[in-house]
């Protein structure tokens, strides 16, 4: 893994809001993180994230609507805090570097890892935008998603509408049944073309937390495994949105303030 990005590669991700890193892993590093994710995500039993007493496919029974949400990926946020090898990939300060210099800031903190595994024919992850989910309101967040098996057209690659984050709110459309609804909130980008982000095992993209996205349905037997980590540009503040935030955290915060607990935030990058 290389922590330099070319003049290129940042300015591409700052006019389209993502930008795809080939190989960003080697074989070795590709091979080590999926054996991480494997015993991290095998760890939880199913646990969705730490502090919340949520399991995958619990809600399923609920109603239709849950059902259908459990079956666009099982997705398990911040096993960095549940696992000691994750955590050791997820504060590397060279991936921290890169999203620094993507988003043209000083300092990185982590707003949650997830992995995010898309089962053999699992629905479609519906368009739309990650920062508005957030604590925090800032035009310049941003993900990494490392692709564990090969994102192809078949099994459920991401999808981008380039240059969508120069224009979009903090308005969303939840990640829902309605695969469009997003285009509801912004009829500017109804007609707009889309791009596939396929991509070998081993790369990544980084996303703009803003950048209008979602991904395919898989359409094959086999699993779409990928390892994400949304990032926080350091310095700000509450917003009012406890998000994945522990209950006991979000009683001590009011709005405004700075969002500097490195125990649920850790700052992984400073210039
Ligand atoms: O992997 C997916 O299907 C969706 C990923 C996504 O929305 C994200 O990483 O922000
Ligand atoms: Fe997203």
């Amino acid at each position: 893994m290389s922590p330099d990005l070319s003049e290129e590669k940042i300015n591409f991700y700052r006019e389209n809001g993502y930008v795809i890193i080939e190989d960003f892993l080697s074989a070795d590093e590709l091979e080590h993180w999926r054996n991480v994710v494997a015993r991290a995500v095998g760890e939880r039993n199913g646990l969705k994230m730490p502090g919340k007493e949520v399991r995958i496919g619990d809600d399923d029974g609920i109603n239709e609507d849950a059902a259908y949400f459990n079956n666009v990926f099982d997705q398990l946020l911040n096993l960095w805090q549940t696992n000691a090898e994750m955590e050791r990939l997820m504060v590397d300060e060279r991936i921290g570097k890169m999203a620094a210099d993507l988003a043209g800031v000083d300092g990185i903190r982590i707003w949650h890892d997830q992995a995010l595994i898309k089962r053999p024919w699992a629905n479609p992850t519906s368009w739309h935008l990650d920062t508005p989910f957030w604590s925090f309101s800032d035009r310049r967040a941003l993900s990494i998603w490392v692709a564990l098996d090969d994102a192809t057209l078949e099994n459920g690659c991401l999808f981008f509408i380039p240059g969508s984050h120069k224009t979009t709110t903090f308005e969303n459309a939840g990640i829902g049944k309605n695969m469009g609804g997003i285009f509801e909130v912004y009829p500017e980008f109804k007609q707009a073309k889309s791009h596939a982000a396929v991509m070998k095992a081993g790369s990544c993209s980084f996303h703009n937390g803003l950048t209008i996205h979602g991904a395919h349905a898989n359409m094959t037997p086999g699993f779409r495994r990928a390892m994400t980590c949304a990032y926080m540009p350091d310095g700000n503040r509450y917003n009012g949105t406890p998000n994945i935030l522990p209950d006991e955290y979000v009683a001590t915060l009011s709005v405004g303030d700075l969002l500097d607990n490195d125990k649920q935030n850790p700052l992984i990058y400073k210039r």
